[in-house]
C-alpha cells in the first residue's frame, strides 16, 4: 500500500517542511487543489445538508428492490458515470496533471477515479442512519438488493461509517483526493517521478492543513489507513461487473461509454 514518503521518513513531525519545498508553494498547491475540488464537487455542502432530508419512502426503496438486476446495474453506471466525469474535471484543474503525458494522464484516472468518488462520498453519505444519495434522495444499503451485491454495498457503506468518523473539511478532503489521484504505484506509469513530485507536494500540503487543527501524524494516519479498505471495494467491483458481464452482455453492452472505458 502506498504511504506517502512524507509519514514514512517522518520527515514533518517536527512541523517543519522539506527544505526543497516552500511556504509559498505549498500554499499555491493547497488552493489550487482545494478550488478545483469545490468546482468539481457536484454538490455544494448547502445542497447535501438540504437534500439529507429527503429520504426514499419504504415504498419507492420496494420499488427499487423489485427492479431487475440488469435495470439496477444500468441506473447505478449511470450515476456513477456522471460522477466520474466530475472526478476528470477535478483531476484536469490540478496543477501539473495536464502537463503529464496523455498515457499517464489515462493510467491515473482509470486507476484512481473510483477511489477519489469513494472519498467524495463520505459528503453524500448520512452516517446517523447509514444512507448515501442516490438519485436525489438519501437511502440505505436494502435499496440496492437487486445488484444480488451485498458483499460489495456492505463494504461501501462501512467506508462510508468509516470515513465519516475522521470528520474531514472540504481542504482535507480535496488534498487527499488529489494526493490519491497522483499515487505513483499505479502499474504502466511512465512519469513516475513526475507524479511522484506532485504528490509528495500534496501531501506536504494536506499535513500543513491538518495541523491547523490536529496532531497532523495522526489524522493523516488515519486517512491513509482507509486506503487498504479502499482497494478492497475497487477489486471487488470489477469482479461483480467481470460476473454480471458474463450473465447479461448485451446491458453490459449499453452502460455508459465513460463507464465502459474506466472498468473494461
Ligand atoms: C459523488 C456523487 C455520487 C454519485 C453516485 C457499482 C454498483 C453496481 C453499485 C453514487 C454501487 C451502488 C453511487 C451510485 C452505490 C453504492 C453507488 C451507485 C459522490 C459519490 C456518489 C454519492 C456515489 C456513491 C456510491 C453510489 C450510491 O459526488
Amino acid at each position: 500500500m502506498l504511504e506517502p514518503a512524507l509519514l514514512v521518513h517522518g520527515a514533518l513531525e517536527s512541523g517543519q517542511l522539506p527544505a526543497d519545498i516552500s511556504v509559498l508553494e505549498i500554499d499555491r498547491v493547497a488552493q489550487n487543489v482545494v478550488k478545483s475540488h469545490l468546482e468539481t464537487c457536484q454538490y455544494t455542502t448547502e445542497e447535501l445538508k438540504r437534500l439529507a432530508w429527503s429520504l426514499y419512502s419504504p415504498e419507492e426503496v420496494r420499488a427499487l428492490q423489485s427492479k431487475s438486476c440488469e435495470a439496477m446495474w444500468q441506473q447505478c453506471s449511470l450515476q456513477i458515470s456522471n460522477a466520474i466525469q466530475y472526478v476528470v474535471e477535478f483531476a484536469k484543474r490540478i496543477d501539473g496533471f495536464m502537463e503529464l503525458c496523455q498515457n499517464d494522464q489515462i493510467i491515473l484516472l482509470k486507476a484512481g477515479c473510483l477511489e477519489v468518488l469513494l472519498l467524495r462520498m463520505v459528503r453524500a453519505f448520512n452516517p446517523l442512519n447509514s444512507t448515501v444519495l442516490f438519485e436525489g434522495k438519501f437511502g440505505s444499503v436494502q435499496m440496492f438488493k437487486s445488484l444480488g451485491c451485498d458483499d460489495l454495498i456492505g463494504a461501501i457503506f462501512e467506508l462510508g461509517r468509516t470515513l465519516c468518523r475522521l470528520q474531514l473539511s472540504e481542504e482535507e478532503l480535496a488534498l487527499f483526493t488529489a494526493a490519491v489521484l497522483l499515487s505513483p504505484d499505479r502499474p504502466w506509469l511512465t512519469e513516475t517521478k513526475k507524479v511522484q513530485k506532485l504528490q509528495d507536494k500534496i501531501y506536504v500540503a494536506l499535513q500543513h492543513e491538518i495541523q491547523k487543527k490536529h496532531a497532523a501524524e495522526d489524522k493523516l494516519s488515519k486517512m491513509v489507513s482507509k486506503l487498504p479498505l479502499m482497494k478492497t471495494i475497487c477489486n471487488l467491483h470489477l469482479d461483480k461487473l467481470e460476473f454480471f458481464r458474463l450473465l447479461h452482455p448485451e446491458t453490459a453492452m449499453n452502460f455508459p461509454p465513460l463507464y465502459k472505458e474506466v472498468f473494461n
